[in-house]
């Protein structure tokens, strides 16, 4: 067992207990290089994996890196998929990459991606970053082996947290079952998550017997202790005739001081200093090339920002947010309006807060944080986001105001059916919090950013759908919907910071759009703005209108401006917040009132698209009359790793291409009525 040739069998290498060690000491350095090139990541979980990496890759999976796709090859499943860097440098280790590549990890078109991409980095088996579904690709896998008489092995890399996911049980079951003796499975116990401690998030334990239980068999060992861990692989790959788990006893963040058993290293990238400190500590001193890498990064970070900006429209002036003094405003992530609400009217004593471990960053902790008294209406339910949604039933159906939230990916689609069956058709007061909307999440990539949880959500009878568009909005429409709307409810917001356009005294009504109108420059963008509730408004004849929801709203506000200053054109902006029910009135009459209408969503087009073109097309009030249409948003792909306002860019979801857009509906229009008024003169009069 080894690296290997394909065409001849031959063991290429294989490494000793001390080459594995040193190997395993060095890819933590590089690691750290790579996390600090990209200012975000996982430093504790890609460092409490590393020795288990570096025996799997080097010495335990049969595989040829000159033939990734060998198909004898034993298969590495990541279930774990934000542990991806120790993946990529136990490739790289082994052969299967350039080892300085490694450091474009995060960044825009790279190969080394938040979360591994199969179909972007040969080595990588599966793609992952939803937590608890590798488990059930490796028993397929291993179910394949079966049917086509392989010998390859499968092995599984989980999380201990991640013991918590429903459909990790499910895929035990499966296993056993189905008598799977070629799947091995390793649970990097490093007992911490992104809570906290794992026994007081949700206890996993005891996890021997709860596989010994399911039909597997057990093998524990000291996960950094080398001799330990190859000893345990070479066990389990020797055939029980059953699955085998490895139990690994780890230490997150293992060979860093300051970053071990310290919870708060689960999701952070050290700075250059600590990398400097990091390094020292593993003994790494001189001994990685350090400059020349962040130089490499560097540099493929410059071609990522000049194709961008080559690819943006271009207008008179630079109209991006705080590029000039007019274009000033104050960002803010509309996250942080969602626990000033929830710190404010968690007073009430039937609210509660069910947390699925990421909790400090979507903010649902602010429920308690000043306020540990109400610890006791705080219901950690671990990274389990079915069943919590279905508890959250169960809370409401007894008089509970219970709240539930995570990535809105896991919100919203994970759980679908639960969101469906337990929450919609029981018709429950249940508000559900899709954080990190979009592809503003950034880095973590595709796995993280929800573009279709909008589909789901408005498609579901009974649900209502508020995507406000900036943190005051969110803090007022989570006001609302927690303590003054009795039934299901999903509110969707973003994680990064973005423009801060309402006040105390802009309007927000639920199911009742604002006009916003561009009426002058002012020292603060938002100044030169107005904003009425639609209903309020008069008809201004503007030349078209742009319907957004979320934080395109100060992104079409921006388009507005940029329509004023370098075209004359006035444009009527529609903060429609709340997706369902739609304010179908305020619809109608922007585009009666001015014949053209773009929306922007930062989703696939259609979540706020159809729904407008819908109230368009079916009302016979606008029947003979010629509405032209025009969409921003994703168009049918899947998102990608960045920094947020790259992607807000490469995606086309910015000021910029809702301006485009609407100058080529403008001209279309004014082709149009130029056409009618020729018609017009050419008409004989009666
Ligand atoms: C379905 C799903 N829910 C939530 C998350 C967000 N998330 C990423 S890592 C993590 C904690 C994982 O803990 P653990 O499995 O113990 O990993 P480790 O501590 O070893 O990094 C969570 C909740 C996710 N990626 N997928």
């Amino acid at each position: 067992m080894a690296i290997k040739n394909s065409m001849t069998g031959f063991t290429v290498r294989e490494y000793s207990i001390p080459e594995l060690k040193e190997a395993a000491t060095l890819m933590r350095g590089y690691d750290l290089v790579a996390l600090c090139a990209a200012g975000s990541g996982h430093a504790g979980g890609t460092l409490s994996i590393m020795d288990i990496t570096a025996a799997l890759y080097l010495r335990i999976a049969n595989h040829d890196p000159k033939n990734p796709k060998w198909p004898d090859r034993d298969r590495i499943v990541w279930s774990t998929g934000h542990k991806a860097p120790s993946l990529y440098l136990g490739l790289a280790f082994a052969g299967f990459c350039p080892l300085e590549e490694v450091v474009t990890l995060r960044k825009l078109g790279s190969p080394y991606q938040g979360h591994p991409h199969w179909l972007k980095l040969p080595g990588v088996e599966v793609s992952t970053g939803s937590l608890g579904q590798g488990l059930s690709i490796a028993v397929g896998i291993a179910l394949a082996g079966k049917l086509n008489r392989k010998d390859y092995k499968t092995f599984c890399i989980m999380g201990d947290g991640e013991q918590q996911e429903g459909q990790i049980w499910e895929a035990v079951m499966e296993a056993s079952h189905h008598q799977l003796s070629n799947l091995i499975g390793i649970v990097d116990r490093n007992r911490l998550q992104i809570d906290g401690k794992v026994e007081e998030v949700m206890n996993v334990e005891p996890l021997e017997e709860k596989y010994r239980s399911f039909g597997w068999e057990v093998i524990r060992c000291d996960g950094h202790d080398m001799q330990q861990v190859v000893h345990a692989f070479e066990k389990a790959t020797n055939g029980f005739g059953k699955p085998v788990v490895i139990l690994a006893d780890t230490i997150k963040g293992r060979g860093v001081s300051f970053m071990e058993n310290i919870a708060g290293w689960h999701g952070k990238s050290p700075t250059y200093d600590e990398l400097l400190k990091g390094l020292i500590e593993l003994g790494l001193n001189g001994r990685i090339q350090v400059k020349q890498l962040l130089g490499k990064a560097e540099q493929y970070q410059a071609e990522v920002e000049a194709r961008l900006n080559a690819k943006m429209p271009r207008f008179h002036g630079d109209y991006w947010w705080n590029s000039r003094q007019n274009m000033k405003v104050k960002m803010e992530p509309t996250r942080k309006g969602f626990g000033q609400s929830l710190k404010k009217n968690g007073e009430d004593e039937r609210v509660v807060c069910l947390g699925l471990d990421i909790s400090g960053s979507i903010t649902i902790s602010d429920f308690y944080t000043s306020n540990p008294e109400r610890k006791d209406r705080w219901i950690s339910m671990g990274i389990a986001e079915q069943s919590a949604t279905s508890a959250a039933a169960g809370l409401a159906k007894e008089g509970k105001l219970p709240v539930l939230g995570t990535y809105a990916t896991f919100a919203a689609a994970r759980n679908l059916d639960q969101i469906r069956t337990s929450v919609c058709y029981g018709n429950f007061n249940v508000l559900i919090a899709g954080a990190h909307g979009g592809v503003s999440v950034g880095p973590d990539g595709a796995t993280h950013q929800a573009l279709e949880d909008l589909f789901a959500m408005c498609g579901l009878p009974n649900m209502t759908v508020v995507v406000p568009c900036d943190a005051v909005e969110t803090r007022m429409a989570t006001d609302f919907l927690l303590m003054k709307y009795d039934g299901p409810k999903y509110i969707r917001f973003a994680r990064e910071a973005t423009p801060v356009v309402t006040d105390e005294r802009t309007p927000f009504t639920l199911g009742k759009a604002n006009v916003i109108r561009f009426r002058t420059e002012a020292a603060d963008f938002a100044d030169g703005f107005q904003t009425v509730l639609a209903s309020d408004y008069e008809n201004e004849n503007e030349d078209l209108s742009i319907i957004a929801c979320g934080p395109m709203v100060p992104e079409a506000m921006r388009a507005a401006w940029i329509l004023k200053k370098d075209f004359g054109y006035e444009a009527r902006v529609l903060n429609l917040h709340t997706l369902k029910p739609i304010d179908e009135a305020a619809i109608l009459r922007a585009a009666r009132e001015t014949g053209v209408v773009v929306t922007a969503e930062e989703h696939q087009i259609g979540a706020l698209a159809w729904r407008v073109s819908s109230v368009i097309t079916e009302t016979p009030l606008l029947y003979g009359v010629p509405v032209i249409t025009g969409a921003i948003g994703v168009k049918d792909r899947f998102g990608d790793s960045g920094a947020p306002w790259e992607l807000i860019k490469e995606f086309e979801v910015s000021a910029e291409h809702i301006a485009r857009k609407a100058i080529e509906l403008m001209d279309v229009k004014q082709t149009r009525t130029l056409h009618a008024e020729r018609h017009f003169d050419l008409t004989p009069t009666k």
